[in-house]
């Protein structure tokens, strides 16, 4: 049976899988957790990461505000599912104490690294490229060097060193709703300088949810199989895109390799929180809790760019309906190449 490694969380936020039901993974059935105009000058929240912190959880929201520029917000909740959120957005500074604001700031992942949180997210650097910066109270942000040179979205950190070097994920784009993307992996000493680039995984295969696009979702999550990977795949309509997502497994010790890969998406808008609001048809998930003690796994995502919603899985489900119904796409074998 499959294992997650890392710290039990006693507290997750979790609803059994409906009786009946064989999916894979299930809604909440209070979804939305967070709805329209949440907070003053922010009219949709959605997109965003959370954490256990001091026993019980942090988040960095994206809050697309009243002039529809989007910027970050923290919050705290005592169960995950009701959040307090400060209505003034993130103030970051840089190393030397100046301030060091995005002009806009979206899609953040937030990555627990030996104690210290690190946040991910697309920022402004002449195109969407990655800002980053870190915490360790959720009261004062550093920002640091962005991650990369424009273009890439979807930077996800891996949560601890592997075989001595930090990892990174991103998905390299063009300035607009990108209508092609691959994951890609680097690699660092310092969490400063990055390298050996590699390819994890393409976009496409024999199904068309992930035909357009694929990107890096929350964390992976350490299992005792690899690393496991929840993703978004992007299908083009004549209506525009439609996110949903499937998981991967990657290699524990060279995670740029794919072991299995979900042929289905997991999760695709089928509810009138994912189907209708300002953007139409997306589930696009940022963050998991998790526990090791049991496999259960908490899925943070955005809902039509419009609401925050969770649903939940467990490790053992994910591993085995990979394994079931995988399916590779050309490119992956290329194997860090
Ligand atoms: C992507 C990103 C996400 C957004 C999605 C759907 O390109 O901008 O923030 O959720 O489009 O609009």
């Amino acid at each position: 049976m499959a294992k997650i490694i890392g710290k039990s969380l006693k507290n997750i936020p979790w609803q059994e899988r409906p009786s009946g039901s064989t999916d894979v993974v299930w809604r909440d059935t209070n979804n939305p957790i967070i709805g329209w105009n949440p907070i003053k000058n922010v009219a949709r929240m959605f997109n965003s990461a959370v954490v256990p912190f001091n026993g019980s959880f942090a988040g960095v929201f994206r809050g697309d505000t009243k002039n529809g520029k989007p910027h970050l917000y923290v919050g705290f909740s005592s169960d995950g599912l009701k959040w307090d959120i400060d209505e003034t957005p993130i103030v970051w500074r840089d190393e030397k104490g100046e301030l060091y604001q995005p002009s806009y700031a979206y899609d953040p992942r937030v990555i627990e690294i030996d104690g210290i949180f690190y946040i991910v997210w697309c920022t402004e650097f002449y195109g969407a490229s990655l800002g980053f910066g870190m915490t360790k109270d959720f009261k004062t942000f550093t920002r640091l060097e962005n991650l990369c040179i424009p273009f890439n979205r979807n930077g996800v950190l891996f949560p601890r060193k592997v075989n001595d070097k930090y990892l990174l994920l991103s998905r390299p784009s063009d300035s607009g709703h990108t209508p092609f993307g691959d994951i890609f992996m680097s690699k660092s000493y310092d969490l400063k300088y990055w390298g050996e680039h590699r390819h994890v995984m393409a976009k496409g295969g024999s199904g068309w949810w992930q035909a357009t696009k694929i990107g890096g979702g929350p964390a992976p999550i350490e299992t005792d199989e690899g690393w496991l990977l929840i993703y978004h795949g992007v299908s083009g309509t004549c209506n525009g895109f439609v996110y949903s997502f499937g998981a991967a497994l990657l290699d524990k010790n060279e995670p740029s390799k794919v072991l299995y890969r979900t042929k289905n998406y997991l999760l695709t808008p089928e509810k009138e929180y994912e189907t209708v609001g300002f953007v139409p048809n997306v589930a696009f998930p940022c963050a998991t809790l998790h526990d090791s003690d049991t496999g259960k796994i908490a899925i943070y995502y955005g809902a039509a760019d419009t609401y925050v919603a969770v649903a939940y899985t467990t490790v053992e489900l994910l591993i085995g309906e990979m394994k079931e119904n995988c399916e590779l796409v050309s490119g992956d074998e290329l194997l860090g190449n």
